[in-house]
C-alpha cells in the first residue's frame, strides 16, 4: 500500500518534471515566429519597437493578447493608423490570426511597443521577446537590435513625432 503511494508520487514529480522543462508549452506549436528584429534606438531614445512575422500553424484562430520583454517597462501591442491624414500609433487590446495565415509586425503597421527601454539596446545585440496567447501560452523570440540607420528605406521615420513626440530626433545623429 505505502510502495504504491510512493510510486505514484514518484510518477507524478516524473510527469511534473517533463511537464516544467519543456520550454513554454506542453503541446504541438500554434504559432511560429520568424524574421524578429528590433529598431535600436541612440541612448537618449526610450522606446523602440519589435518587429516579426507571425504564422499560425494551428487550425484554428489564435489570439495574441499580449507581448513581454525583460528590457522595457511597459510592453504593448500597437498599430498604425491614419487620422485625419496624420498617421499615429495606436494599442490594439489583441491581434487574431486566421488558421495558416502569417501576420506581419513591420514598420508602418503592427509592432510590439517597447516603452521605457530598461537598458541601452546594442546594434546586433539579442532581445527575447514573448506573445502571450488567450490560453496562456508564451512564444519567446530572440529579435536582433538593428542599428538605426539600417532600416528598411521605406520606413521613413514613420514612428517619427507619434508617442508625444518621444520619437523625435530617433533618426538623427548616426554613429
Ligand atoms: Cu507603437
Amino acid at each position: 500500500m505505502i510502495k504504491s503511494r510512493v510510486c505514484v508520487a514518484f510518477i507524478a514529480a516524473i510527469t511534473t518534471m517533463l511537464i516544467v522543462t519543456r520550454p513554454g508549452v506542453a503541446h504541438d506549436p500554434e504559432i511560429r515566429i520568424d524574421n524578429a528584429w528590433v529598431k535600436g534606438m541612440p541612448p537618449s531614445v526610450m522606446n523602440t519597437a519589435a518587429y516579426m512575422d507571425v504564422t499560425n500553424m494551428s487550425e484554428r484562430m489564435i489570439t495574441i493578447v499580449a507581448a513581454e520583454s525583460s528590457v522595457a517597462e511597459h510592453v504593448e501591442l500597437h498599430t498604425m493608423e491614419t487620422v485625419d491624414g496624420v498617421m499615429r500609433m495606436a494599442q490594439l487590446p489583441s491581434i487574431e490570426i486566421n488558421p495558416g495565415e502569417t501576420v506581419l509586425f513591420e514598420p508602418g503597421g503592427l509592432h510590439v511597443m517597447l516603452i521605457g527601454l530598461t537598458r541601452e539596446l546594442q546594434t546586433d545585440g539579442h532581445v527575447n521577446i514573448s506573445l502571450v496567447l488567450a490560453n496562456g501560452d508564451r512564444y519567446h523570440t530572440r529579435a536582433i537590435v538593428k542599428h538605426p540607420m539600417d532600416m528598411d528605406a521605406d520606413d521613413k521615420g514613420s514612428h517619427k513625432g507619434s508617442h508625444k513626440g518621444s520619437h523625435k530626433g530617433s533618426h538623427k545623429g548616426s554613429h
